[in-house]
């Protein structure tokens, strides 16, 4: 034993302490809202969270410890709802494909060509339709979704250029898609050979070459700088995506009336900046990535329409969708 050992157990021994208490307790008269996501620091959905942030301390000065963690850097990719509801994270994004398994109802949202544009998906998870699920959320996951982002539109992007016009021409092309059954049943219906690669290894897959695609919005092909190492971007858009911007159902009843009111604003407004700003630099995208050397294919948007709507149509994906409630989507303009 030297002089140090003894004060080296205690430290560990208030760390320890500290693991167990609740993240409440931590900062006595803060509350602590810990953000997992896998965005990059570039990338909207990383900043919208400084907005929220800042949107919190303005409105309640000093009752909240916020601290933002990116790139994946405190839960993997996908691990967030789970954290979420044993209330291990406070906060973080949710895909449609992470609460479909426990809650089918939003299992259409990952199919492809189902929401037609921006103004559709606001409109339809901002009415009755949202509400529906995300009740069904809040009951069955312990998550509360505070507001929808606009991940933005789908694309797809080759680390070689091919003539990509219908789904055939896809064949054989190995492209990744995030690691869960919707998401790799999205990429086979469009006619490639999905293959499940977490975000953060994305880049070196399309480096080396262990993977020919991979879809993603295009800001985010930028943030990512996935450019760098692909050639051609394929403008399916199957996929006007969405993230919900999610808070786990104990810190939320944890909140006085007053701190819940504040932080709904605070993730509105950060929905707000993300979505004002990624519809603004989707209209310019292209510009960029052509002055980065990738070129612009326009496939035949009908024929993958079509076929992915009938790989949907026969699959067990689509058995699991409440009754009526495609129709329901499509209803809404
Ligand atoms: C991705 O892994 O392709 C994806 O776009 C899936 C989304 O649901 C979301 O997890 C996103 O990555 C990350 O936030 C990184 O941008």
């Amino acid at each position: 034993m030297n002089a140090f050992t003894p004060r080296i157990l205690f430290a560990s021994l208030v760390s320890l302490l500290l693991a167990f208490l609740p993240p409440q307790a931590v900062a006595q008269s803060k509350t602590l809202l810990r953000i997992s996501t896998p965005a990059v620091p570039q990338d909207w959905h990383a900043k919208m969270w400084n907005v929220f942030k800042e949107s919190l301390d303005a409105g309640a000065p000093g009752e909240f410890e916020v601290q933002i963690y990116l790139n994946s850097s405190l839960f993997k990719q996908a691990a967030e709802p789970a954290a979420l509801a044993r209330g291990n994270l406070e906060l973080s994004t949710v895909s449609a494909a992470d609460l479909s398994r426990q809650v089918p109802y939003f299992s259409v949202f990952t199919a492809g060509y189902v929401l037609r544009d921006v103004p559709h998906q606001q409109k339809v998870f901002n009415g009755p339709i949202g509400e529906e699920g995300f009740k069904q959320v809040s009951e069955r996951m312990g998550i509360k979704v505070l507001a929808t982002a606009y991940l933005g539109t789908r694309q797809l992007v080759l680390r070689e250029p091919r003539n990509i016009k219908t789904p055939a021409d896809l064949k054989g092309i190995k492209l990744r898609m995030p690691a869960s059954k919707e998401w790799l049943f999205l990429g086979e219906s469009l006619g490639a050979t999905a293959t499940p690669l977490s975000f953060g290894e994305v880049y070196m897959g399309l480096k080396t070459g262990t993977i020919d695609a991979q879809d993603n919005p295009l800001p985010t092909v930028r943030a990512a700088r996935f450019y760098e190492v692909s050639k051609q971007v394929v403008l399916t858009g199957h996929l006007v995506d969405a993230l919900f911007i999610a808070i786990s159902q104990k810190t939320w009843d944890s909140l006085k009336p007053a701190q819940q009111m504040k932080v709904q604003q605070a993730a509105q407004a950060a929905a707000r900046f993300n979505n004002d700003n990624r519809l603004q630099e989707e209209k310019q995208i292209l510009d960029f990535l052509k002055q980065q050397g990738l070129s612009i294919n326009t496939p035949d948007i009908n024929a993958f329409r079509q076929q992915v709507n009938s790989a949907y149509k026969a699959s067990d994906i689509a058995k699991s969708w409440p009754a009526g409630l495609l129709e329901r989507i499509q209803a809404v303009h």
